[in-house]
């Protein structure tokens, strides 16, 4: 059960975020209208937005400027915004429907969606490169090279490209969790660097804890939406592991079964609030955020 309070903190900041989204996306009236319709079309008014939400909570936790975490966390988000796009290609994962909505490529052309990923990555670089992030400009130039590496391919792309290539194959656990830390993790660990970057200079102490939370709740993620998927599926279709495991892809379920999947997420839930108890200062909103992941419906 979420707290009054952090719906209340959370509701507040999905509003910065949506508003600087808004704001920094091209406008619909701009030259070349139908790109840009697009990218709005799948950047706003939806998600979760859980990225998000941890850069603000892992800038708190380290005494940061709002209005600079709303930037960092926005430019993660139009990153995991062109990861989805992209992912629901027919030469991806091949989804039609994304959010409740028509696809990008469906709502518009496949040529489009791809064009928008490619527009919603440069954005997102622009984003943390224009604006006055942190009081020093090497460290700003770090959280830079953070997120490229973080959405490359020793990141994201390249955990996209082992899932590719895990269809039809077994896995065992810890190679599923390789795949995961890349695809899913590495972005939701950058979410927690660049928010506490924007914050206090982070010895490298702290740095490592926050790092091996953020490694934690990105697995957690990753496990509880193989749950989810496999609930949907079995009360939409009887007894199946999910959609990723009907598309012949391995999942934590199709691996673990769905009671061994949920206690791994509660582990590696408890492994994340003990690492936050070893920092020096409450990190009460981060630890907000984990249980909204572990215990989130959608
Ligand atoms: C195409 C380079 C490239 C990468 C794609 C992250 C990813 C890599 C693909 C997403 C595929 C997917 C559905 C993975 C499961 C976990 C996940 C990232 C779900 C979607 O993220 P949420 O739940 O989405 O945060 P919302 O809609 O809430 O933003």
């Amino acid at each position: 059960m979420m707290s009054t309070d952090f719906q209340t903190w959370a509701t507040e900041r999905l509003a910065l975020i949506e508003t600087c989204l808004e704001s920094h996306l091209p406008a619909l009236n701009c030259a070349p209208e139908r790109l840009h319709d697009a990218m709005r079309y799948v950047v706003l008014g939806g998600g979760k937005r859980v990225r998000p939400l941890l850069a603000f909570a892992a800038g708190e936790l380290n005494g940061a400027d709002e209005a600079r975490v709303t930037l960092a966390g926005a430019a993660v988000e139009l990153i995991h915004a062109y990861s989805l796009v992209h992912d629901d290609l027919p030469c991806m994962d091949d989804d039609v429907l994304r959010r409740g909505k028509p696809t990008c490529h469906v709502k518009y052309d496949q040529a489009t969606a791809l064009l928008v990923g490619d527009s919603l990555q440069s954005l997102a670089f622009q984003l943390l490169a224009e604006s006055r992030l942190t009081e020093d400009p090497y460290e700003q130039l770090e959280m830079i090279k953070h997120l490229a590496f973080a959405a490359g391919s020793r990141g994201m792309a390249g955990g996209q490209a082992i899932d590719l290539d895990s269809v039809g194959k077994t896995l065992s656990l810890p190679e599923l969790e390789f795949m995961h830390i890349h695809k899913t993790g590495a972005l939701i660990r950058a979410a927690v660097t660049l928010g506490a970057s924007c914050g206090n200079q982070l010895d490298d102490a702290r740095l490592k804890r926050l790092d091996h939370f953020a490694k934690c709740i990105g697995l957690a993620f990753q496990v509880v939406d193989d749950v989810l998927d496999a609930e949907a599926t079995t009360a939409a279709l009887g007894k199946t592991a999910g959609k990723d495991a009907e598309n012949n892809k391995p999942t934590y379920v199709s691996i673990l079964g769905a009671k061994q999947a949920r206690e791994l997420a509660e582990a590696l839930q408890q492994d994340a609030h003990r690492t936050l108890d070893q920092l020096e200062s409450s990190a009460l909103r981060l630890k907000q955020v984990t249980d909204f992941i572990i215990q989130r419906k959608f």
